[in-house]
């Protein structure tokens, strides 16, 4: 079973956690899923857990002091990855979320208002992860993001649409286009490949239309695909034909 600890200032905001896939994985003890609440591991009696930067320029940052309580509280003697949701990270995706999702235990932090005091990262930060280039007013959906994206990784937690290695990105592609009954819509029909039943050939086409999205929506992504020669063919149909 999976472990991640969550360090927010705001654990009502994990409601979503307790539905869906989240809730599915927990229920079945595949994953245990601990909030905690950073406040209360300050030591004044306000409860502060920010402050104005050194150096000046406004905001509010959030307290070393706090934070690296929180965290070695949480932690205790293990020895585990502790990640910072921030725009400052290194980019999520795909691979990342299969590297996470074979350990153990992961304890996420929430940063608020303006920032971190550089110092947590020093301190306890093994690992900082941005969701995208965009700042939001705190990490917990960043957080949340990522736990939906390691978690569906567990063997388990997917049922029948599980198979997690055969979805966009697992081979480094979008998935192309899927279609379902009615046959016919306002006049929109289904490519006849799928409807043959010939395997082979629809495997096929799955991948040429694969390759057909990825040009459209993600050309970078083609830059490291592994491509047979017919496949670079196509690619090369669709550069000339702008279609
Ligand atoms: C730490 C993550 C936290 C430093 C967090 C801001 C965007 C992302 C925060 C900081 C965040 C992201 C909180 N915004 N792109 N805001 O993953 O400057």
């Amino acid at each position: 079973m999976m472990r991640i600890d969550v360090l927010t200032l705001f654990p009502q905001i994990f409601a979503p956690m307790h539905a869906s896939m989240m809730w599915k994985a927990q229920d079945h003890q595949l994953l245990d899923l601990q909030l905690h609440d950073i406040r209360d591991y300050t030591q004044n009696k306000h409860r502060t857990v920010d402050d104005t930067p050194y150096g000046g320029g406004g905001g509010m940052l959030m307290r070393v002091d706090v934070v690296v309580a929180a965290v070695e509280a949480v932690r205790g003697d293990d020895i585990c990855p502790v990640i910072l949701l921030s725009p400052q990270g290194r980019v999520f995706n795909h691979r990342i979320a299969v590297e996470l999702s074979q350990q153990p235990r992961l304890i996420l932090v929430c940063g608020h208002y303006e920032g971190i005091d550089e110092r947590v990262r020093e301190l306890v930060i093994t690992d900082d992860i941005s969701i995208g280039d965009y700042v939001l007013t705190g990490g917990e959906l960043a957080a949340m993001v990522l736990m939906d994206a390691i978690v569906r990784q567990i063997p388990g937690v997917l049922g029948a649409e599980g198979g997690a290695d055969r979805e966009s990105h697992a081979d480094g592609l979008l998935e192309g286009a899927h279609y379902t009954r009615p046959a016919e819509f306002r006049g929109l029909g289904v490519p006849e490949v799928l409807k043959n039943g010939n395997h082979g050939e629809i495997d096929r086409w799955r991948r040429l239309d694969s390759i057909r999205r990825t040009w459209h929506n993600r050309p970078e992504l083609l830059r490291h695909a592994a491509l047979t020669d017919a496949e670079k063919y196509y690619l090369a149909t669709l550069a000339m034909n702008k279609k």
